[in-house]
C-alpha cells in the first residue's frame, strides 16, 4: 500500500515537471521561428542562441559570469541555468560566446527526426501531440 502511494506521488510530481521541461524547449523553438513559416532551421536556433547570449551578457564583455547566469535562475530557468553552467567547458567560471555556441542542440536534434537541419511544421506537430498541446 505504501509502495502504491509513493508511486502515485512520484507520478503527480514528475508529470508536470516533465511537461514543463519539454514545453519549455518547444516554446524556445517556436520563439526561434523568426520568419513564422512554421519550420525552424538550425540557423534560426543558432541566431536565437546568439540573441540569448547578448541578452544575458549584461556588461557586454563577451562572457557570462556567475552573476549574469544567476539572472536566468532568478527568472525561473533552473534547467537552463544548469545547461549554462555545464557550458563552461574550460572551467574558468565564465561562459564564453564560443562555449555557448558549441553546446549541442539536444532539443532540436530530437525533434528533427529526418535530420535535414529543419524542424518542420509536421515535426513540431508531432512534438505538440506528444506533449499534449
Ligand atoms: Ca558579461
Ligand atoms: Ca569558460
Ligand atoms: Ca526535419
Amino acid at each position: 500500500m505504501r509502495f502504491v502511494l509513493v508511486a502515485v506521488a512520484t507520478v503527480l510530481v514528475a508529470t508536470p515537471a516533465l511537461a514543463q521541461r519539454g514545453g519549455g524547449a518547444l516554446a524556445m523553438l517556436e520563439a526561434a521561428d523568426v520568419n513564422h513559416d512554421g519550420a525552424i532551421t538550425r540557423a534560426e536556433v543558432r541566431a536565437a542562441r546568439e540573441r540569448m547570449f547578448d541578452r544575458l551578457d549584461a556588461d557586454h564583455d563577451g562572457y557570462l559570469s556567475q552573476d549574469e547566469r544567476s539572472a536566468v535562475s532568478a527568472q525561473g530557468g533552473g534547467q537552463m541555468r544548469h545547461g549554462l553552467d555545464s557550458a563552461d567547458t574550460d572551467n574558468d567560471g565564465r561562459v564564453s560566446r564560443a562555449e555557448m555556441m558549441s553546446q549541442p542542440y539536444r532539443g532540436f536534434d530530437r525533434l528533427d527526426r529526418n535530420h535535414d537541419d529543419t524542424v518542420s511544421a509536421e515535426e513540431l506537430a508531432v512534438a505538440r501531440t506528444f506533449l499534449g498541446r
